[in-house]
């Protein structure tokens, strides 16, 4: 990581690497910065795969007419249609989903009649983007991808940080190498923990600097950005996605984005990942069944139940 300027005491951005068994000391160093490099998360020829199945979506893709990306960034959506390997080896990866299980899992206890149920909502794929960032393109404006969720923070100390305040959690694995001068993500270590209403400050931003492979993790209430490609020839290609609580709905429509016949060949769990499971209670059923049947036709075998745990 690289800061923009000499400044402020910013909290430590982390690295580790990328073994599930990292877990535990990965979302301490995320409660206290809101940010961590991984090393090695994915191998050269994991990363070949993805780019093969990409590249035609990058090419095809227009400049962006709006403000939110410069018109030298292309990008890709709807990955769970477009390449298994992304689903199976960014989204899915085990130790990103440990770290959302912890981190986005929520529970809640409700009465019915005199018993009381605790039903427990597990985390969903929120986005999947590819970004190519082209050179000559500006900075991206610092933004905090919880926005969406109209998620209200007041400032609070890492020490006060409580699971459930986050709505949402990053990852972005390079496609190639990320510096600072080719538009690496950046980001303000520490501004999740800052009332919603603080404006950010790009002499506070780090720079997420990468080898190929090597990825990051960001909860969404940082601020944070791609990056002006100052470069005459690099393209800056990042493979990203967001998962969030299972209770809200979801940045990119993943029904609408995905052929269903393309979803009914990932395994169960991914398919869960991706929003075909009920969050509990009640909440995105199917003729009050798992919405997984939609994919199977007269070949689902009904599961039947309550829905509340
Ligand atoms: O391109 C990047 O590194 C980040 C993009 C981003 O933050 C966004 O589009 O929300
Ligand atoms: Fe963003």
């Amino acid at each position: 990581m690289t800061a923009a300027q000499p400044c402020k005491s910013l909290p430590e951005v982390q690295q580790f690497g990328s073994d599930p068994s990292n877990s535990d000391k990965i979302v301490k160093a995320l409660i206290l910065s809101g940010g961590v490099v991984i090393r090695s998360f994915l191998s050269d020829s994991i990363l070949a795969v993805i780019e093969k199945d990409v590249r035609p979506y990058l090419e095809a893709d227009k400049p962006w007419e709006g403000k939110f990306f410069p018109p030298e960034t292309r990008r890709v959506y709807g990955l769970a249609g477009k390449s298994a390997s992304f689903m199976h080896n960014i989204v899915a990866d085990p130790l990103y989903q440990a770290v959302c299980a912890k981190l986005l899992t929520s529970q809640f206890k409700s009465y019915l009649g005199q018993r009381l149920e605790i039903s427990e909502s597990t985390p969903q794929l929120n986005n999947t983007v590819v970004f190519s960032i082209g050179p000559g393109a500006r900075n991206q404006e610092l933004h905090r991808d919880d926005m969406i969720h109209h998620n209200h923070l007041t400032a609070i100390g890492a020490d006060e940080y409580k699971i459930g305040r986050d709505t949402g959690i990053g990852l972005f694995v390079a496609g190639t190498k990320t510096t600072r001068e080719n538009g690496a993500t950046r980001f303000i270590p520490g501004s999740h923990l800052w009332d919603c209403m603080d404006p950010p400050d790009e002499g506070l931003a780090v720079y997420a600097e990468l080898n190929p492979g090597d990825a990051f993790i960001m909860l969404s209430s940082c601020f944070h950005g791609g990056s002006a490609n100052m470069t005459r020839d690099e393209e800056r290609l990042v493979y990203s996605c967001f998962m969030t609580k299972g209770f809200l709905r979801q940045d990119e429509n993943q029904y609408l984005a995905n052929p269903p016949e393309r979803i009914r060949e990932y395994p169960e769990d991914i398919q869960k990942l991706i929003g075909y499971k009920v969050s509990h209670p009640f909440l995105g059923w199917l003729d009050l069944e798992d919405p997984r049947k939609a994919l199977y036709g007269k070949d689902w075998k009904l599961t039947g139940g309550d829905l509340y745990t």
